[in-house]
């Protein structure tokens, strides 16, 4: 049937598939650039991609997806495993029987590739050949999922090569139907490594290789295999006191400052002394035990899906300069000007004309009130790692980076300090289980509501969440060598609503006192919530923020706190019962204690 590989399974995966949708034609993606190189052509006769310009934007490409359909839906998500209590308690992401999921997902997509083409992407998440990588086999109606998905993974028949005649692979089968929104559909197999993806054409719900299978599906393989995939960064830390780089891995949830925080240039001052950060990823580590005890960390996609609104060159110039070239833009404003692009914060000033994301004419007047933004607010840029100024020596290491530290962090305008270290492994475990953040535009739904988000991971777990809490403790036990575990918060108010904290770049201060304390080159104060650093200790020279700010940021409010805990004990019982790890139990009544003494 190919020439591409013989691997049966491979070619009854798609066979099956092409009998389900009944495309006109089947097309294999050989990862070349003459087919990259045709298929965007034709995406730009379709009216799919538009190009932008060639002298400004060199091989860019701007698309608009349907007005339903701009992000992840966390209520049409399901786990489709055998037992329920396998996939519960989950509480954002469903349940559903594996039987009746086919059943309905196949009937959705009966016969809806019918005068389409069907493509078939082999690709691999992680360097082909290291031991994290993995493959997939993504079946698609879209142009525009091939070429994001040549962006974001390692396309070609060398995924087919590595699998050979019998290697087992992840299924992903797409078809956009007819983006209804009520009948999508993103569903997850476990016991059959298979994903399904209907009625939908955005990011993290068809580009199946990220989301989907590197967390939902990668996580199950973890957890049988005794690894770790899980929502982070990996960023790499050169500091003139230290013989060699360090690397941190952090989780924060979606639109909460990961790609920021993975490309950070120092402040000046940091920057003359020899500071410099590089990244390894920005929004999904893999994560191993090496056999010299320590956390051993990789990132297994090959470019960045970033938030396009507020990047700009003073927040985040290493993603900007990203984007300059071979970069796919999803739902941003098209300023015909000069045939480029635009969204809200990239320029102090809007440009006078633009067609906003949905294509419509648009001048800034129409957002006076800041209700009608010109890009979508979850706008998104698919650019290749390689473009990243700073991207990591090791950003293709088959062993990935030895871990010094894990931070945990989320958007919380109170209550959460600046930044705190865990006592130890379990008890780093019980922080990330405690996260919690204000929603952002990454997922439909209201924004800016305070929600329970473990790890950062609650919309991306693949199994029960008490067993993925007690895979975290068995880690830590497996790793002698285990890194230090911390939780920040860029994202403190003060009365007036601003951020009290500057962030971005600043954040290189907070990075600074971690790793110190990876060392044990500086004290910390014991608290009710753990480590503290004395304000002392956070060096703000040339930052926009004074002493008493600092101060305030590094409060513990014992009260604020136990109102916290028992609302932390009332969601545990709630959604964990008897399943929650006893680690996790024991450090929530040190918790309480510490806050009643
Ligand atoms: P996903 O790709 O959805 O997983 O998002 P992400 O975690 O990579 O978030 P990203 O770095 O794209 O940042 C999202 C938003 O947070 C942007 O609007 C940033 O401007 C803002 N942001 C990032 N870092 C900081 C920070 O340190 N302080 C403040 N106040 N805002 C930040
Ligand atoms: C996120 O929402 O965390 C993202 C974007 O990284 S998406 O791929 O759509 O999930
Ligand atoms: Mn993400």
């Amino acid at each position: 049937m190919t020439e591409f590989t013989t691997n049966k399974k491979v070619l009854q995966f798609v066979e099956e598939s092409a009998a389900i949708t009944m495309p006109d034609k089947i097309v294999w993606i050989d990862g070349s650039e003459e087919q990259r190189a045709a298929l965007k052509a034709e995406a730009c006769r379709t009216g799919e991609l538009i190009k932008l310009n060639e002298e400004k934007l060199p091989d860019c490409y701007l698309h608009r997806t349907k007005p339903n359909d701009v992000a992840r839906v966390e209520d049409r998500t399901f786990i489709c495993c055998k037992n329920e209590a396998d996939a519960m308690p989950h509480s954002i992401v469903k349940w559903m029987d594996p039987q009746k999921a086919y059943d309905l997902a196949y009937g959705i997509a009966k016969g809806k590739m019918q005068g389409k083409t069907m493509y078939v992407i082999p690709y691999s998440m992680g360097v082909v050949g290291s031991p994290f990588s993995k493959i997939g086999i993504e079946v698609t109606d879209s142009i525009y999922v091939v070429l994001n998905m040549m962006i974001m993974t390692r396309v070609g028949k060398m995924c087919l090569d590595a699998l050979g005649e019998d290697g087992y692979f992840i299924k992903g089968f797409h078809c956009s139907c007819d983006i209804d929104p009520e009948n999508r559909y993103i569903m997850h197999f476990p016991e059959d490594n298979t994903i399904i993806s209907v009625n939908s054409a955005y990011g993290g719900n068809v580009l199946l290789g990220k989301k989907c299978f590197a967390l939902r599906i990668a996580t199950n393989l973890g957890k049988n295999e005794g690894w770790m995939a899980e929502h982070m960064l990996i960023l790499g830390c050169k500091r003139p006191q230290d013989k060699e780089t360090k690397y941190i891995a952090a989780a924060f949830p979606s639109a909460c400052g990961k790609t920021n925080l993975a490309m950070l240039i120092p402040p000046e001052e940091f920057r003359n002394k020899g500071y410099e950060i590089t990244c390894v990823g920005d929004d999904i580590a893999w994560i191993r035990v090496g056999e010299d005890g320590r956390m051993w960390a990789a990132n297994p996609e090959n470019g960045f899906f970033g938030v396009a609104p507020g990047t700009n060159e003073s927040s985040n110039f290493n993603a900007l300069a990203a984007t300059k070239k071979g970069t796919i833009f999803t739902n941003v404003a098209h300023n015909p000007a000069d045939n480029t692009v635009w969204w809200e914060k990239l320029t102090k000033k809007a440009p006078d004309f633009m067609y906003d994301w949905t294509g419509e004419p648009w001048t800034p007047a129409m957002n006076a009130d800041g209700k009608h933004p010109a890009a979508n607010p979850n706008s998104r840029f698919t650019a290749p790692a390689e473009n990243c100024p700073c991207i990591s020596p090791e950003f293709n290491s088959k062993e990935g980076v030895p871990l010094s530290a894990i931070m945990f962090g989320g958007r919380r305008a109170t209550t959460t300090p600046l930044v705190y270290q865990s006592r130890d492994w379990n008890h780093g475990v019980f922080v990330g289980s405690i996260m919690s953040s204000e929603t952002t535009a990454a997922a439909t739904g209201a924004v800016g509501v305070l929600r329970h988000d473990p790890m950062a991971m609650k919309p991306f777990m693949g199994y029960s969440v008490a067993d993925y809490f007690q895979h975290w403790i068995n880690m830590g036990k497996k790793a002698e060598k285990a890194p230090k575990i911390f939780n920040v918060n860029w994202f403190r108010q003060d009365e007036n609503g601003n951020f009290m904290w500057p962030g971005f770049g600043d954040n290189m201060r907070v990075i600074d006192w971690i790793l110190d304390r990876c060392d044990d080159k500086v004290e910390a104060q014991e608290t009710a919530i753990g480590y503290l650093p004395y304000a002392k200790d956070i060096n703000i020279s040339g930052a926009d923020i004074d002493a008493a700010t600092l101060e305030k940021l590094l409060v513990v409010d014992k009260a604020r706190w136990s109102a916290e805990a028992d609302e932390i004990e009332a969601y545990y019982n709630e959604n964990f019962g008897d399943k929650l790890p006893k680690e996790i139990r024991e450090n929530l009544a040190t918790l309480k204690a510490n806050c009643s003494k």
